[in-house]
């Protein structure tokens, strides 16, 4: 199966509801939030990716530019060659399914020149005006996430009057434009984004009406893997220490619907999701989570 025909299966069992699909992230910066740094050389970030994929991930998601609250943007060109190298090479020994983190439709073409077969764009196709172009043209998936504001400047001081219907109601709207410009229905993946310009007190909204964004059609994604929320519920500790609060949001998460969680520890989520999803979901499952038609590392 092709990498790209693997993607349509996934979405596939995502909006049939079969099972919660894990988002491996993998970044290539020297500063995002968690993994910044440790992937930098293309043999570490194919080992990471290797990993990912015998852990449960069913797809990984490559970045070149941080997104942390702060962060300042990378060129086009030190983005593409932090990235599509990584990308090519991943997919050549692995044929996984590979996304592209970027807001860059230049980055995301060359990535996918190199075999990605989804793009996630953290602006909802508002950052570049050729990104939806680039996605129709290819017939890639998408990832639209809502946030407000930029990386740079979006944690100083966001507000909403209501979070969910705001961010609902724009999701929604974006969606609407993705398909006028030409990108499939079935292509679309919706992302309220967790932590992308919203308070604690907002992405736990959030994540306690998820069932709000799921009801808009669309296979709904969710990040919220060891992000800043997690450690000030907890008294202030640090990523390192966010693993258990990272798993109460996956469970929640998916009580309510999401169809695919973006995580920096696939191995414990993908424990979290397997029991989450017998509960859900029912057991034993109807499609056996060994016998799905997902290749994963080594084809
Ligand atoms: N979060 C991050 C980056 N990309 N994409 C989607 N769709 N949803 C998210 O919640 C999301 C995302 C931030 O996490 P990470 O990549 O680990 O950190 P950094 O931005 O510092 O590279």
């Amino acid at each position: 199966m092709t990498a790209a025909s693997q993607i349509d299966t996934l979405l596939g069992a995502a909006r049939r509801g079969e099972r919660t699909l894990l988002m491996g992230v993998l970044n290539v910066t020297p500063d995002s939030f968690y993994d910044g740094g440790r992937y930098l050389r293309e043999e570490d970030a194919l080992r990471h990716a290797e990993r990912l994929l015998e852990e449960g991930a069913d797809i990984l998601d490559v970045g070149g530019e941080s997104s942390r609250p702060g962060a300042e943007s990378v060129s086009v060109e030190e983005e593409a060659a932090r990235t599509v190298g990584v990308v090519r090479c991943i997919v050549a020994a692995t044929q996984a399914p590979v996304s592209i983190d970027t807001t860059k439709a230049e980055v995301a073409m060359r990535a996918i020149e190199a075999g990605a077969t989804m793009v996630n764009d953290i602006t909802a196709l508002t950052g570049d005006e050729a990104m939806a172009r680039v996605a129709a043209q290819t017939g890639v998936a998408v990832c639209i996430m809502h946030m407000q504001g930029r990386p740079r400047t979006m944690q100083c001081n966001p507000t909403y009057r209501d979070v969910v219907s705001e961010v609902r109601d724009y999701l929604a709207e974006r969606a609407e434009t993705a398909m006028q410009a030409g990108i499939q229905r079935d292509r679309i993946v919706l992302d309220p984004g967790f932590g992308f310009g919203k308070r604690a007190v907002h992405n736990l909204e959030i994540v306690r009406r998820l069932h709000r964004f799921v009801e808009l059609g669309f296979p709904v994604l969710l990040g919220p893997s060891r992000k800043s929320t997690i450690g000030e519920v907890l008294g202030g500790l640090p990523p390192e220490e966010r693993l258990e609060g990272t798993a109460a949001i996956a469970a929640l998460a998916i009580s309510q619907g999401v169809a695919i969680l973006r995580v920096h520890d696939v191995r414990a989520m993908a424990r979290v999701a397997r029991v989450a999803d017998a509960v859900v979901r029912g057991w034993p499952p109807a499609v056996q989570p060994g016998a799905s038609p997902i290749v994963s590392s080594g084809g």
